[in-house]
């Protein structure tokens, strides 16, 4: 019988647990980019090869090799990140990467346009700063996201300390990491065969994909639960927490033209103590790393696991797992998604600020030096800072008299306290070119400039402060949760979106496709009557997803939580 495994199957088999040639491709100095089959085994370290495809073309007809470099991912539990770290971390963009610390919708950091003979100082710098780059891609539990800020409260703190368990407890247990880039820490031998017991909770195959863990605390959904595999929500009554809803299935990944993939929010399956949240946990990443679908990889998410097989014979095999049954979901309200930019108190009395980072990217731009501001305050110490999943950064723990200071230094750079709307302050737009080799479309670079031109339309309408999620992807693939935003845009080609329009405000439903292949004028021309309408007929309280259904704009979701059912199109 034939073997039908995909081909990443194979070379996770092959590679003595994520070792493969990787040391030995860093030490070939006439390319800048390694074996292909190495680049696969990157990830699982936190890196992509990718190349500048600015100058793609360009090379080509000079028949230069591509312009190689490596993005390297951090795994930062719960997005937090102290000062020294920040300050270490700030001299890593300006010594190997390109100058630019970047905030992911995982609120963790990027590094990119790092060269080949650059990789190994860079992991080591990051690993002076404490931090690691471990399963930050990959077919792995990735970087476990945490409601923003531990430092807001109990729950949001216990929150942080499980998205630190989590990730802690589902790291890869293989030496290959600590052989290749930590020299001198040879924690393992390279003997081969590699032993069997090296990865007790993996195997030899890890997963049949990457696998997402988060954890929220209402009302706010800030780490979007719902777009996750596996998502635990806070439940706290009289005060104090009691344990968490697990939800499973979600993800928003899918493939213009291919119906058979989708993106999904996941289904509320149960509930759990605090005691018991990595247990389960466990019992579903194995259960997901025993059914999930090890031959077609654009199937082999959860969500897909979770839809072929039902969710009922899913739980009932978590259930076995445990040895016990799953309590059932407690109620849960959440009322946003996005991040309360701006100055916030904590239950301990020490100030927040929470400072809206455009798409994500920490660096100077000419009358707004927002990396220098934020490396003085780093300097200044005393204060930790928090990344979030909406990119944005939270300097933490402020004593009161440190406020002003901290004010000045931001003015004294040229950044706002705000974004200049409220679009752009409930914006995510995903990096997208030049780096992202799956890019379709502009989105970081664009995403921006359209938001001035629909500046203009919101002023029309009087709607400059409120609240409107929009997100923006280069392609379909969802690393800016588009799909659960009022307005999403998903890029088709060179300019072109499709237009995705009724998301809930909280997070908890997907929009659904408006328009297909619209440019930048079109963009406006299509959403400016909607806001002007949505400004006048609004009800009370009403927001813009629920508003474009009700009106009748886009029809609502009938049921099941895939947006395959009935689209409205202009
Ligand atoms: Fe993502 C692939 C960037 C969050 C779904 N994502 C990529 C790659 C690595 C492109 C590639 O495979 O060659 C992008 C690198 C671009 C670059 O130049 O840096 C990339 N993803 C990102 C980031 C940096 C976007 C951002 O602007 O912040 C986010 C990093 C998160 C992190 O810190 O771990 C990022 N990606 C997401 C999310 C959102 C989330 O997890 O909350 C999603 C949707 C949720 C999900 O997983 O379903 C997401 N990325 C994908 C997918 C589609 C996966 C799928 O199941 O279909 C791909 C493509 C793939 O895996 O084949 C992808
Ligand atoms: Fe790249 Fe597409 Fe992800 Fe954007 S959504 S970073 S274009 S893979």
């Amino acid at each position: 019988m034939t073997d039908k495994r995909s081909k990443n199957e194979f070379l996770k088999e092959a590679s003595h647990y994520l070792r493969g040639t990787i040391a030995d491709g860093l030490a070939h100095v006439e390319t800048g980019a390694i074996a292909e089959e190495d680049t696969q085994l990157l990830k699982f370290h936190g890196s992509y090869m990718q190349d500048n495809r600015d100058v793609r073309g360009e090379r080509t007809k000079k028949k230069l090799e591509k312009a190689f470099s490596f993005m390297i991912r951090l795994r930062i539990p719960g997005g937090l990140v102290t000062a020294s770290q920040w300050r270490q971390l700030d001299d890593v963009a300006t010594t190997y990467a390109n100058g630019s610390l970047r905030i992911t919708t995982r609120a963790t950091f990027q590094f990119h346009e790092v060269i080949k003979s650059n990789l190994k100082r860079t992991m080591q710098a990051i690993n002076a700063a404490e931090f690691d780059t471990r399963a930050a891609c990959g077919d792995v539990n990735r970087g476990v996201m945490a409601a923003a800020n531990p430092h807001l409260s109990p729950v949001h703190r216990t929150a942080y300390e499980l998205a630190r368990r989590a990730s802690d407890h589902f790291i890869p247990r293989s030496g290959a990491y600590h052989e290749i880039w930590l020299a001198g820490e040879q924690v393992k031998d390279v003997s081969r065969p590699a032993k069997e017991d090296e990865e007790p909770i993996y195997g030899r195959f890890y997963l049949p994909r990457k696998f997402k863990i988060v954890f929220a605390v209402p009302p706010v959904n800030d780490v979007d639960v719902l777009a996750h595999d596996l998502g635990f929500i806070a439940v706290v009554e009289n005060g104090e927490l009691v344990g968490w809803n697990v939800t499973v299935g979600g993800g928003m990944g899918m493939t213009h033209g291919e119906t058979r993939t989708f993106p999904r929010t996941g289904d509320l399956m149960g509930f759990c103590t605090t005691d018991e949240v990595i247990e389960v946990a466990e019992a579903v990443l194995t259960l997901q790393r025993d059914w999930g679908n090890r031959e077609n990889r654009a199937r082999a998410r959860l969500k897909y696991t979770i839809e072929d097989r039902g969710l009922a014979p899913f739980r009932a095999e978590v259930e076995r797992r445990l040895g016990r049954p799953l309590a059932e979901a407690r109620p849960f309200h959440f009322t946003s998604m996005g991040d309360q930019v701006g100055w916030r108190q904590g239950a301990d009395k020490k100030w927040h600020l929470t400072l809206f980072i455009e798409n994500g990217r920490v660096k100077d731009m000419p009358g707004r030096a927002l990396r220098t501001a934020l490396r003085e305050i780093a300097d200044a110490g005393g204060v930790d800072f928090v990344l979030t999943g909406n990119q944005n950064v939270i300097i933490a723990n402020v004593a009161a008299r440190q406020k002003a200071k901290i004010e000045a230094v931001l003015k004294a750079h040229g950044v706002e306290l705000t974004a200049t709307s409220g679009l752009r302050r409930n914006s995510i737009a995903c990096v997208a070119l030049p780096t992202c080799g799956l890019a379709l479309a502009e989105s970081e670079r664009f995403l921006p400039e359209l938001i001035t031109a629909l500046e203009g339309s919101l002023d029309k309408a009087g709607l400059r402060d409120d609240d409107i999620v929009i997100r923006m992807t280069g392609c379909p693939n969802g690393c800016g949760r588009p799909y659960l935003a009022e307005i999403g845009l998903v890029g088709r080609g060179p300019g072109l979106y499709n237009l995705y329009l009724g998301a809930a405000h909280d997070g908890t439903r997907m929009n659904k496709l408006y328009a297909q292949d619209v440019g930048k004028s079109r963009i406006v021309e299509l959403v400016e009557p909607l806001l002007i309408r949505y400004a006048k007929e609004r009800e009370q309280g009403e927001r813009f997803g629920d508003f474009v259904i009700r009106a009748g704009v886009v029809k609502p979701t009938l049921g099941g939580n895939t947006f395959h059912d009935d689209v409205t199109l202009v």
